[in-house]
């Protein structure tokens, strides 16, 4: 008898040549030609098309960002619109993958697992290209959009221009902001250092805000002019808008500042030249704009 184990010895798998692979672009199709795989489609491309008119009713027509009272506010709802539209298709494809797999259309009837279908589209270069550089695109117009948006918007806020050089300089008001545990005070320091709790303007005059806080961080928002800036203890920060619609608007805080934050507001009532006029004498200053 033979000690040697003579046995035939199993061949170890080797992985199978992929030579009978089809063509991506078939690949592609046949994916593409899979009921489900339509059905996601289908469902993103009507999610993607209602996402616009109700980004529009929201912002544009319901205006519940605040009726814009500004050129500053305008911008900001014009890019919340378009950053919304441009990343609508994402938001949808995600949607409609996380609907189908939740409603279990796909699901196979009975305890059979599903039947394996040919390769994945994960390993696909068309797919994947189409993927990385439409997304790509998408991101790089919004980096676009965002800068200039905030350079326009910075410029509007004469964030970037120093005082003497502002338009309208000479017809400009400026605004002393202070805040404080839980209120806010606006002096006037060209109309007689008036100070009022409440903020009175005239309309298409350029405001410049010196804001300034006596205790804690504060933070001067007023949601119809966009205009947002913290009001800290110890320094002065700038900020400026020019009114463009008549009304009264809410001034908030905007950073939790202890118990009473939520009641920290007042109002800014934007009027016409001649009443803002008579409100300065009322209040016992002499020079206007
Ligand atoms: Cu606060």
């Amino acid at each position: 008898m033979s000690t040697v184990d003579d046995r035939p010895v199993a061949e170890a798998d080797e992985p199978e040549e992929p030579t009978n692979r089809p063509e991506a672009s078939y690949r592609l199709r046949e994916w593409l030609s899979r009921p489900y795989v339509r059905h996601i489609l289908i469902i993103a491309a009507v999610i993607t098309l209602l996402v616009v008119p109700a980004a529009w009713l929201v912002i544009f027509f319901m205006n519940m960002t605040g009726a814009p009272a500004s050129s500053i506010m305008s911008e900001i709802e014009k890019t919340m619109f378009v950053f919304t539209i441009v990343s609508a298709p994402l938001m949808a494809i995600t949607l409609a993958i996380l609907a189908y797999s939740l409603l279990g259309w796909g699901r196979v009837s009975g305890d059979e697992p599903p039947m394996q279908e040919s390769p994945a589209i994960r390993s696909n270069p068309i797919a994947i290209t189409l993927w990385i550089g439409t997304t790509s695109v998408l991101a790089a117009f919004l980096v676009v959009w965002g800068v200039t948006e905030l350079a326009t918007i910075t410029a509007y806020s004469y964030g970037s221009t120093p005082a003497n050089q502002q338009p309208n300089a000479t017809k400009r008001i400026d605004i002393n902001v202070t805040g404080q545990q839980w209120l806010w005070t606006f002096a006037y320091p060209d109309q007689n250092d008036i100070t009022a709790p409440v903020l009175v303007v005239p309309i298409d005059t350029p405001l410049y805000f010196n804001v300034t806080s006596l205790d804690v961080v504060h933070n001067f928002w007023v949601v119809e002019l966009g205009i947002k800036i913290d009001a800290n203890p110890g320094a002065i920060t700038n900020t400026g808008v020019t009114p463009n619609k008549l009304g009264t608007f809410n001034i908030r805080c905007a950073e939790l500042c202890g118990l009473h934050h939520a009641y920290m507001q007042t109002q800014i009532n934007v009027v016409t030249q001649e009443e803002f006029d008579s409100w300065v004498r009322e209040m016992g200053g002499s020079k206007t704009v």
